[in-house]
């Protein structure tokens, strides 16, 4: 098929995220709604696993979308670029991406369950960057649905300004159409009457002249001249609309196509994305989908690195328009890439295209270097335009990951960056002190699917395990060291004594090291090499194999020889010298304590705060928080937190969310400095 899109302009465009709680319907809806306009012969099903957007094996198995898929329509001569999101709150960060994708936010809530966990998150930042919203209740049908309670759910929670543009009918089997053409039906609750007055009202309050109009002319304002006005209280969220549909009897889906057709924003309508110029920068790069003709902007805010199609990158033309054969440059690379292919996405099907054109959403594949969240634009006056990642969560949940066959090194540092590259909210760090790579997630679901992958598409084997508690260790009193470090092995010999001190020092205090000799005891040009030795066990240690802390070394005394004294010679004296005095100065292990913050609904506290009691977790605060929520915040050694993510998600139905730092060291219970010199000797004597 040629590409019907081509003659598509911005004003015919509409960018629309399905976003909300997990299971709420939203890949049904889409699947569903590119049926009923045409754009797929028939609609697969979620529980099949053959839907348009969840295409991948994983998500196949598991039931969810764990990826954000890119589809479209076209109905009433409208483009409906539909970007299916997951919403499983591990994959919470890739379906913040999209929004600076989108004009409009559709938030789908369960009518089975009405808001839960995600729908007030996803609702919270679909406002904070100012993105048009619309609610779609979605499962009217299921016989636990209470459409009624959750509509006064819904505007209890997030305003009056929440407004239905139709109501169920016959018991959720329909929908009766309150603001098109307000039907002549009963529906299950309310009045199709007072629905129509209450957003018309909602809508004249933005503009004087159709207010007095309104008045005048009572019910007969048309819906062309309610439309600038919509508009406007939508971009202001003066307006939310709300609809009822089924995705399963499909209820309300035709309605709520002409909603999207006909009442959500086009490029031009909605709140303009604002992208900043430079780091730091303040001043915004105003985007502007009408100039066709300007420079071309887009932003990268999907990256797929699959292992037989390469990278694809789908991006958002914020300004002007891409043609085939463009030569692009990304972020502030001074070289350009020919961009030979443009591509629209339907799920993982890609269809080529000779252009984007402003306002739309396409992709590009195979463009080596091009990462999430990169700026492509095809002048260099546009160097330096970056988009801000607001809103996605810093990864917390962290794994070490260990590989079980030698030689895959390579393979496993190039599969992880590729991860990293196709999502946000996935971190990877070398761990200096025990060489361990760590993957740090949103939480379990998120690694384990990231996991998977390393093993499914690039096939190492990997073993994974909590990384390594960072101990540390220190000494208690001051003690003196003493090493004659003596050694004649034909030719010249090796000869240096030290003398030395160690003190304890206060706590994140850190290593100092003194000479206090006199008299050229030990010549001058070999004290560093007596610091050299000490430095090896500080960072060694001495009783556990943690590194040391909190310590002072005093040198103050000791012997040369004149012709056998050499660096290497005090580097072994000031070494046992250390050691000596180390053992003689009560050892102890330090554990590292963090500060957790964890955010969570009242009604599970006490269990919280009962389990923190268990793994030796001190509470400071506990606050209210302005969405109804405790904030506890609490010190807990970092040993105990291995399994704290599972625990929190099973004691809070994954409502619990939290987050941790490194607080202080502080000594360690004695059965774990115990288990920990003991582990560590046989080591030594080996
Ligand atoms: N009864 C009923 N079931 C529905 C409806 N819409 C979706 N479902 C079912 O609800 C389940 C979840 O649907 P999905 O479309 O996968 O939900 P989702 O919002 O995409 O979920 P995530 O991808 O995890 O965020 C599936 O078993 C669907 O068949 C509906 O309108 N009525
Ligand atoms: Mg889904």
């Amino acid at each position: 098929m040629a590409d019907t899109h081509a003659r598509h302009t911005a004003e015919s465009v509409r960018n629309i995220a399905l976003v909300g709680h997990a299971s709420s319907g939203k890949t049904t809806l889409t699947e569903e709604l590119l049926a009923l306009a045409g754009s797929i012969p028939s609609p697969g099903a979620a529980e099949k696993g053959n839907t348009v957007s969840d295409f991948t094996e994983q998500e196949k198995r598991s039931g969810h979308s764990l990826n954000v898929s890119v589809c479209h329509l076209e109905h009433d001569g409208a483009l409906i670029n539909l970007l299916d999101t997951p919403g499983y709150p591990d994959f919470i960060g890739r379906t913040l991406a999209v929004m600076p994708a989108v004009e409009t936010a559709a938030v789908v809530i369960n009518a089975q369950h009405g808001i839960e966990f995600v729908t007030e998150q996803i609702m919270a930042a679909a406002a904070s960057q100012k993105l048009c919203r619309l609610i779609i209740v979605n499962k009217i049908d299921a016989p636990e649905a209470n459409a009624e309670a959750v509509l006064e759910q819904i505007r209890s929670v997030f305003g009056s300004e929440c407004l239905p543009l139709n109501l169920p009918a016959n018991g959720g089997q329909k929908i009766a159409d309150c603001f098109f053409e307000p039907a002549d039906a009963e529906p299950d609750f309310s009045s199709v009457q007072t629905a129509h007055t209450e957003i018309t009202d909602q809508i004249v309050e933005l503009d004087d002249e159709l207010m007095e109009l309104y008045l005048e002319q009572g019910e007969s304002i048309s819906l062309e001249q309610l439309h600038d006005p919509l508009e406007r209280a939508l971009r202001r969220g003066h307006l939310i609309p709300v609809c009822f549909t089924s995705a399963k009897t499909r209820a309300g889906l035709r309605q709520l196509l002409r909603v999207f057709s006909q009442l959500m924003p086009n490029p031009f309508e909605g709140n303009r994305i604002e992208i900043q110029r430079g780091q730091g920068n303040t001043t915004p790069f105003r985007t502007d989908p009408g100039d066709d003709s300007g420079h071309f902007v887009g932003h990268v805010f999907k990256l797929t690195v699959d292992p037989y199609v390469g990278r694809l990158a789908a991006f958002r033309v914020h300004q002007g328009t891409l043609r085939a054969g463009d030569q692009v440059y990304i972020g502030d690379r001074r070289k350009g890439v020919k961009i030979a292919h443009i591509y629209r996405l339907q799920g993982r099907e890609t269809k080529e295209v000779p252009a984007a054109a402003a306002g739309d959403i396409c992709a590009v594949a195979k463009i080596e270097g091009i990462e999430f969240n990169d700026i492509l634009h095809t002048s260099h006056d546009e160097d330096g335009l970056v988009m801000q990642r607001r809103g996605i969560p810093e990864p917390m949940h962290a794994l070490a990951l260990r590989l079980t066959q030698r030689g895959q090194e390579k393979k496993l540092s190039d599969g992880l960056h590729k991860l990293v590259a196709e999502d946000p909210s996935l971190a990877i760090e070398q761990d200096a002190e025990t060489n361990e790579t760590i993957i740090r997630g949103m939480g379990e679901l998120h690694l384990r699917s990231a996991l998977e992958r390393l093993r499914e598409d690039i096939g190492v084997e990997i073993e994974t395990h909590a990384p390594k508690v960072p101990y540390r260790e220190t000494v208690t009193r001051t003690a003196d060291g003493h090493c004659r470090h003596k050694k004649q092995t034909g030719g010249a010999g090796q000869f240096g004594e030290v003398y030395l001190k160690v003190e304890p020092l206060e706590r994140g205090a850190g290593f100092e090291f003194l000479d206090q000799t006199v008299g050229g005891s030990i010549p001058g040009q070999f004290i560093p090499a007596v610091e050299k030795g000490v430095r090896q066990v500080l960072s060694q240690g001495a009783v556990t194999g943690n590194p040391m802390q909190d310590i002072r070394v005093i040198v103050y005394d000791g012997k040369h020889h004149p012709v056998d004294s050499k660096e290497i010679a005090f580097v072994m004296a000031g070494k046992k010298a250390f050691l000596d005095a180390v053992n003689k100065a009560n050892p102890i292990v330090l554990e590292p304590i963090a500060r957790i913050q964890i955010t969570l609904p009242n009604r599970f506290v006490g269990d919280i705060s009962g389990h923190l009691a268990g793994i030796r977790g001190r509470i400071g605060s506990n606050d209210a928080t302005t969405d109804g929520k405790t904030r506890i915040t609490a010190q807990v050694p970092i040993a105990e937190l291995e399994d704290f993510q599972a625990t929190l998600k099973s004691l809070t139905g994954g409502e619990g969310t939290f987050t941790l730092q490194l607080d202080h060291y502080a000594s360690a219970p004695a059965n774990v400095q115990k288990t920990l010199a003991e582990a560590y000797r046989p080591s030594q004597e080996a």
